[in-house]
């Protein structure tokens, strides 16, 4: 297989650790004799970094010589984690570097382990978006992402007395893997306002004059592929005064503060992500952080198809851009407004060229996350760019209406301005008028918003412009990274590491699911991936669980519809049933580590009652002399994507628990299964498509199905629910006070019980128990339970992100790899 180092590689060991000793000595100015972990990171990162350099120069000039269509991933979110064991093992020289750090004294793990994460999002969207940066490099896709650099990514979680606390993460303060280029910046304009004049041919043009100009300055971060020269390129834009803007008049006039100010006001656009998941607040900030990056970075996707000097309508043949959610939707109205104000095209002609270019990724069904703005806002901020969304829906509503004539509720329906006070536009509408193709992430999902919240769109553009994209993971940093044992075993059998480039060749596997060897050594690896978890629960929470016990795992994440709440009610359950039993009953039972992690949006006071009550339950059963270790519960603090690496393969079962409809996908299900561990979950999002391929017998699922939801909702509104008796004694239990004080968790009690379960935990719980029963039972057998595990890992071909990536490039993108063989 091809690596870099074929082309800039360390010659051996030696030369690697002379590099190593020369970032040390003089980019670190340190001397050997005081260099420390951080230090050997530091240089190692460097060391490894200059080896990227000359295949992702070359990358880009293959790219434009050969004149292909590129692919642009806009995303508000990459949540990247680490990079230094992705460059080694993209580079192809990490047992080089082992050995050599070992001479240096230092471990490589020990070393990897400094690496502050790169955490620029929130969940699923932003890691789905760093996979896919994986897999088009890995693939040869000509491919950039476009982003926004936050100073301060997604916030660090401390527990504090069982509360979550949130600390700001400022991860800048080293940083090898990011290229400032200060020569290649884009001056974006807000506020202002548009005045329009006839020019010589009579033609009414608009421009859009005065407001504010920020600075963005763009940074570069290198993306190696796997197994190939391709290094693709992820630009991050950063936020700062523009230069005229540095007011020298009040500089001058003494009033230096001021102007000091103005150059943080600029700042603060690209300063910190929004640590919302699943909710759109509609704030000022968020609407220029979205303009400021759209802006950008069309400004440079134009730019560098006019070099090219083709014709405008060839566009879409050189240009395919996705929209990851509609975070990014103003990228269709800037397009327009290019096109019509600054180059001079026709409507209709730039409208094609617009529609032509746009893919847009749906990642939610759930209302509250569905991106509105307010029209006095847009207006204000953008005044140029409402008045082309209005020009834009008066097109759509046309057509709508020549096409449905007189069905006003129709018309009413598909605007993209809700006639609210005031008035909205919502984004979604908008991002399906400008985009040839809409996808889901999962069929189920998929299916969703063709039936229901996009129904209408369907009727108008008929069913081809809606398909489905199920997400996928990159087995490179989600088996061979997270589990090298076990991506070493499945190595010894599949003949070699293929597997990662085809994750297909994971059922070569079934032929060895009875090898007696084999199957001791899948054992032991599982086992000493729960060691070492198990250590991280004792030095951070000071819980010491059993490695025996069944770890049974749920991190993402904390919202109502993903159902944690039910998940430590379904805890409580099992603690009340263990202090009913008798000793010898007990000592009969399967012990369990029940282990949450992830974090909750600073301003979502439900999902803090669940961490908390989370930490409560943990506190009291923890220390029941009665329970020993045949149940613990521990809430690992501040989940992110290192934690994620290690949490991952030391799980037997994870909850993907969620109410069906409601999560879209989900992608840590696809992990956890790829890491042999089986999963509890309802018939949601790619459970259903891991049910498929990995077949009923080895996934436990329970629950009422998506169709049932409607129904039970209503049935809780007009009364006739009854609260399922097993959760009235959890219930009850929690009031008595068995967990400190009840009032700390009143409102998680009365969504269930009092407001309607909109969530349907009671309607579920029952089956979710009796599911965990079961779960038992199959641990219980631990011969069969490791048939299930190789029988399931060998049936996951199917999540590599390199098949969904593909999937993007045959049916949205129409876009082809890019041959790089005479490079060899
Ligand atoms: C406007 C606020 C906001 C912020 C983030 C709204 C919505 C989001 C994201 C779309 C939330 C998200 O991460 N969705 C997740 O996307 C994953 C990748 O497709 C799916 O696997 C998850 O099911 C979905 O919840």
């Amino acid at each position: 297989a091809w690596t870099k180092h074929q082309v800039g590689g360390f010659k051996d060991k030696d030369g690697f650790e002379s590099e190593v000793v020369r970032h040390v000595e003089t980019t670190l100015a340190r001397s050997l004799y005081n260099c420390d972990e951080a230090a050997a990171y530091s240089a190692t990162a460097l060391a490894f970094r200059d080896r990227l350099i000359l295949e992702w120069n070359r990358t880009q000039q293959r790219q434009t010589f050969s004149d292909s269509k590129r692919v642009y991933y806009l995303s508000l979110e990459f949540l990247m984690g680490r990079a230094l064991d992705n460059a080694m093992l993209n580079v192809g020289q990490k047992d080089l570097a082992k050995d050599g750090l070992s001479d240096l004294g230092f471990r490589i793990e020990d070393v990897i382990q400094q690496e502050h994460d790169a955490a620029l999002g929130n969940g699923g969207l932003g890691r789905l978006a760093a996979c896919f940066l994986d897999s088009l490099a890995s693939l040869n896709y000509p491919a950039w992402g476009y982003g926004l650099r936050y100073r301060y990514g997604i916030f660090k979680q401390e527990i504090i007395d069982g509360y979550q606390v949130e600390v700001p993460d400022y991860w800048l303060d080293f940083n090898p893997w990011e290229f400032p280029r200060h020569d290649v910046t884009v001056d974006i304009q807000f506020y202002g306002k548009v005045s329009r004049e006839t020019n010589e041919k009579g033609k009414a043009i608009s421009q859009w004059e005065g407001g504010e100009t920020v600075k963005a300055v763009a940074y570069d971060v290198p993306i190696p592929g796997y197994a190939t020269p391709t290094t693709n390129n992820l630009r991050l834009w950063s936020s700062k005064a523009a230069s005229g803007e540095f007011d020298f008049q009040k500089f001058n006039s003494g009033d230096y503060e001021s102007s000091v100010a103005d150059q943080q006001r600029a700042e603060t656009i690209s300063a910190v992500l929004y640590p919302n998941d699943n909710l759109d607040r509609g704030k000022e900030l968020r609407l220029k952080q979205q303009y400021f990056w759209v802006a950008a970075s069309l400004y440079d996707i134009v730019r560098r198809f006019k070099k090219t000097r083709r014709a405008w309508k060839e566009f879409p043949d050189q240009v395919a851009i996705q929209l990851n959610d509609t975070h990014p939707t103003l990228a269709i109205v800037e397009l327009q407004r290019i096109l019509i104000d600054l180059e001079g095209l026709e409507w209709d002609e730039a409208w094609n060229i617009v529609v032509n270019t746009f893919g847009y990724t749906n990642h939610t069904v759930l209302p509250e996350a569905l991106e509105k703005w307010s029209v006095p806002l847009i207006e204000n901020l953008l005044p140029r760019h409402l008045q082309i969304i209005y020009d834009i829906n008066l097109y759509f509503l046309q057509t709508v209406e020549r096409q449905f004539p007189g069905d006003s509720d129709l018309l009413r329906d598909v605007s993209i301005v809700e006639e609210s006070e005031p008035k909205m536009i919502r984004m979604a509408y908008l991002a399906i008028v400008g985009s040839h193709k809409v996808n889901g992430v999962a069929e189920l999902h998929s299916e969703l918003i063709r039936t229901t919240i996009f129904k209408d769109f369907v009727r108008i553009f008929g069913p081809d412009k809606f398909t489905n994209v199920t997400n996928g993971i990159t087995p490179r940093r989600w088996l061979h990274q997270a589990n090298p044992r076990l991506s070493e075993l499945i190595a010894s059998k599949t003949g070699g590491h293929g597997f990662l480039k085809d994750l297909t060749d994971l059922n070569k596997l079934e032929l060895y699911v009875d090898d007696k060897e084999f199957r001791k050594e899948w054992a032991e690896i599982k086992y000493a991936n729960k060691v070492r978890l198990a250590k991280h629960i004792k030095a951070t929470t000071g819980v010491t669980v059993n490695p025996a016990a069944l770890f049974d795992v749920q991190v993402k994440r904390i919202h109502e519809y993903k159902r944690q709440q039910m998940n430590i009610f379904g805890a409580i359950h099992r603690y009340l049933e263990l202090k009913a039993m008798s000793p010898e009953q007990r000592q009969k039972q399967m012990r369990r580590v029940s282990i949450f992690g992830g974090k909750a949006a600073p301003g979502y006071w439900m999902a803090k009652q669940i961490i908390h009550l989370i930490n409560s339950v943990g506190a009291v059963v923890n220390n029941d002399t009665d329970i020993g270790d045949l149940l613990k519960v521990v809430f690992l603090e501040d989940y992110n994507v290192s934690k994620a690496e290690m949490i991952i393969p030391a799980s037997d079962i994870s909850e993907h628990i969620s109410t069906a409809g409601t999560e879209a996908s989900g992608t840590s299900n696809m992990k956890f299964v790829l890491n042999g561990g089986l999963i509890i979950g309802t018939c949601d999002g790619a459970n259903i498509e891991i049910t498929r391929e990995v077949s009923q017998d080895n996934i436990f699922l329970f629950g009422h199905l998506s169709e049932q939801v409607d129904d039970l909702r209503y049935a809780h509104q007009s009364g006739e629910h009854v609260v399922d008796p097993k959760l009235v004694r959890v219930f009850e239990e929690i009031e008595k006070g068995t967990f400190g004080n009840p009032k700390d968790f009143s409102d998680l009690i009365a969504a269930v019980r009092d407001h309607g379960d909109y969530y349907l935990v009671s309607d579920d719980f029952s089956s979710y128990v009796d599911s965990h029963t079961a779960v038992d039972e199959a641990y219980r057998d631990q011969e069969g339970w490791i048939t299930k595990c190789i029988t399931s890992v060998s049936r996951m071909g199917f999540f590599s992100s390199d098949r969904c990536i593909n999937e993007y490039a045959e049916g949205i993108w129409n876009v082809e790899p890019l041959n790089t063989t005479q490079d060899k």
